[in-house]
């Protein structure tokens, strides 16, 4: 089963990502997975530890003349924005993983967990997921995600109402926002947080095209497509909800509404994709389409009430160096979780020890599928 872990700590020397049981012979594309990590980068919002990184992926095996091995890829990210001063956190921050992880693991604060739950280490798995991705677009899965509400500020489009709008080239957009109206609107809310001492969340919508039929399976509760996006998706810090499809919005249409009606076409199609490529929890050839809600970030430049660990007298919580907002930021490590649970799908359903053999047995799947 493909797998993978990190280690590393926000402002320790560097982040470690090993990913183990990716086929041999992937072509590794270094652009691609420098750009998707300079993309994680940007967007209005995020604070001055951006300018300080410039995050390169290296790799330490598993990558022999430009292809996988087949070995364990083991992959080393620098940490150049790392020369804070690591106070210890007595004053935990609301929202933060600061009281809960000092508690838990006996610790004198919170800077041994924050350092940790950083979302710092969401670098490594958009470098792990970005090669994952790679294997996907060999396959000619795409994957897209664009912002679509920041704070109050919801973008007038989605997937469901953008029709022709280009939700694909959104790299000239610093929020990753369709329309540029609904930026100018987003960047407003971020800025004014800031003036504010607060923070925004907001919601990002992912899309996958070409996904072929039958990634998942109904017949056990842990092979759920469904299920296993959302949990990796939900692992992301700061991420607090997801759904497929038209999801919540669903929830007061009728089933006439609500399902997609098939139809046939050199294969098997539909209408509507409110079930956003996901039937029974398994992927049934149309857009996987997901949702994610981001929460503010907690830490605050004009802080909540908090309670000091040692004296337990009422204080206000910590405040250091951190972001506004950085939604755009998550859009992509969305993008690596999801292409993650999906290479390890497609290994599932299409084995193969190599990419050639992972891609003739796709290949045979597709046609005994057209033969239907
Ligand atoms: C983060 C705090 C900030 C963010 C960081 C997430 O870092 P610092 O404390 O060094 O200013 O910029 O995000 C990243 C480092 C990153 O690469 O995304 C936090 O506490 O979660």
């Amino acid at each position: 089963m493909l797998r993978f872990s990190t280690g590393g700590e926000s402002h320790g020397e560097a982040l470690l990502g090993i990913l183990e049981n990716f086929p041999a012979n992937l072509t590794i594309d270094y652009d691609f997975i420098n750009w998707k990590l300079k993309e994680r980068q940007r967007g209005y919002g995020r604070g001055k530890r951006m300018l300080l990184e410039n995050d390169k992926v290296q790799f330490l095996s598993g990558i022999r003349n430009g292809k996988t091995t087949g070995n364990p890829i083991s992959i080393y990210l620098e940490n150049k924005g790392n020369n804070i001063e690591q106070t210890e956190v007595k004053r935990p921050r609301p929202g933060h993983v600061d009281l809960p992880g000092a508690l838990k693991f006996n610790q004198e604060g919170g800077r041994n967990p924050l350092e940790r739950a950083s979302a710092r280490e969401t670098a490594m798995r958009v470098a792990i997921g970005s090669i994952c991705n790679l294997l996907l677009k060999e396959l000619g899965m795409n994957i897209y995600s664009h912002v679509i509400q920041i704070g109050s500020v919801k973008s007038k489009y989605n997937y469901y109402n953008s029709g022709q709008l280009d939700y694909k080239d959104l790299c000239s957009s610093e929020m990753k926002v369709i329309c540029e109206e609904d930026e100018l609107d987003m960047i407003r809310e971020i800025r004014k947080a800031r003036e504010e001492g607060d923070t925004v969340g907001g919601v990002i919508e992912t899309i996958v095209e070409n996904v072929p039929i039958g990634l998942g399976s109904y017949t056990s509760w842990d092979r759920k497509l469904d299920a296993n996006i959302s949990r990796a998706v939900m692992s992301i810090p700061a991420i607090k909800g997801i759904d497929f499809g038209i999801g919540f919005w669903g929830a007061d249409k009728k089933g006439s509404q609500y399902h997609d009606e098939i139809y046939y076409d050199n294969g098997f199609k539909r209408y509507t994709n409110n079930a956003g490529g996901l039937e029974g929890g398994v992927s049934n050839g149309e857009d996987i389409v997901i949702r994610t809600v981001m929460k503010p970030i907690p830490t605050l430049r004009k802080p909540l009430r908090s309670i000091n660990i040692d004296s337990k007298e009422v204080e206000l919580a910590q405040f250091e160096r951190s972001d506004v907002s950085a939604v755009p930021s998550a859009s992509i490590v969305v993008e690596a979780m999801l292409a993650y649970v999906l290479a390890q799908e497609v290994l599932i359903k299409f084995g193969g020890d190599s990419v050639e053999e992972v891609k003739v047995n796709y290949k045979n799947y597709l046609e005994s599928i057209k033969k239907r």
